[in-house]
């Protein structure tokens, strides 16, 4: 995945042929369109081939289960052209290692803290544990909340050199260049982009925002 903008678009779009013209709209303001069920589920999985004409594609499916069934749908996304995966970290060392091993070429992130207010009940209090877990499994990062950037400066101490990838700017109350301060790679942005009139300024203001910092 490169890393020009730092800007992700997490196109949580359900009509499929308005989310496909807002990836073409901002393919060259973002650096990866990550997708979700929402979309999956809408408009089908033939949306993962066809945004990979466009952009790098991250299926976030926040893969939570037994290490067979992290396989299958691992190896899945990734036939259809996703370039990277997200999965739950705490489904732990077994499923991490087979999701990290179906993925081949394409990048595994694992969730260490939910961004959400119920993400401090059970996740954030293992945080740091699920890091360095994931950094033994050879994950390629982590996904940590921009709402919480003390969070994102926990994962970044326990996972030097591995990327960090930050939901909750926007919609979710949090801002990018907290996000980035804090030790974010990269800002996942959804509903402040695809639910714009414009998007494709709206991605502008947030890539100019991060611009500023790197
Ligand atoms: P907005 O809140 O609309 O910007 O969307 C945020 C996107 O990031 C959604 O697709 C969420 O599913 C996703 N997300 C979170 O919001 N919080 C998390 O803790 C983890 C994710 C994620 O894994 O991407």
């Amino acid at each position: 995945m490169r890393r020009e903008t730092g800007l992700i678009l997490a196109l949580d779009e359900t009509d499929g042929e308005k989310a496909v013209r807002i990836a073409e709209s901002v393919s060259d303001t973002v650096d990866a369109i990550k997708i979700n069920w929402p979309l999956v589920l809408s408009a089908g999985p033939e949306m993962i081939t066809r945004l990979s004409g466009i952009s790098d594609v991250i299926c976030d499916f926040k893969v939570a289960d037994i290490p067979n069934t992290v396989r299958l749908i691992v190896e899945e996304s990734v036939r259809r052209g996703a370039s990277a995966i997200i999965v739950h970290a705490f489904t732990g060392e077994d499923s991490l290692r087979e999701a990290v091993s179906a993925a081949g070429k394409a990048e595994i992130f694992a969730v260490t803290e939910m961004s959400h207010p119920g993400g401090m009940m059970f996740t954030a209090p293992h945080a740091r544990e699920m890091a360095e877990l994931g950094a033994k499994c050879g994950v390629a990062g982590f996904i940590a909340p921009a709402t919480r950037p003390d969070a994102i400066r926990t994962v970044r101490s326990a996972a030097r050199g591995l990327k960090i990838l930050s939901p909750g700017v926007g919609a979710q109350g949090g801002s990018a260049s907290s996000a980035i301060s804090a030790g974010a790679d990269y800002v996942i942005v959804g509903r402040a982009i695809y639910g714009s009139d414009d998007p494709k300024s709206a991605a502008s203001l947030i890539r100019d925002e991060i611009r500023r910092l790197l």
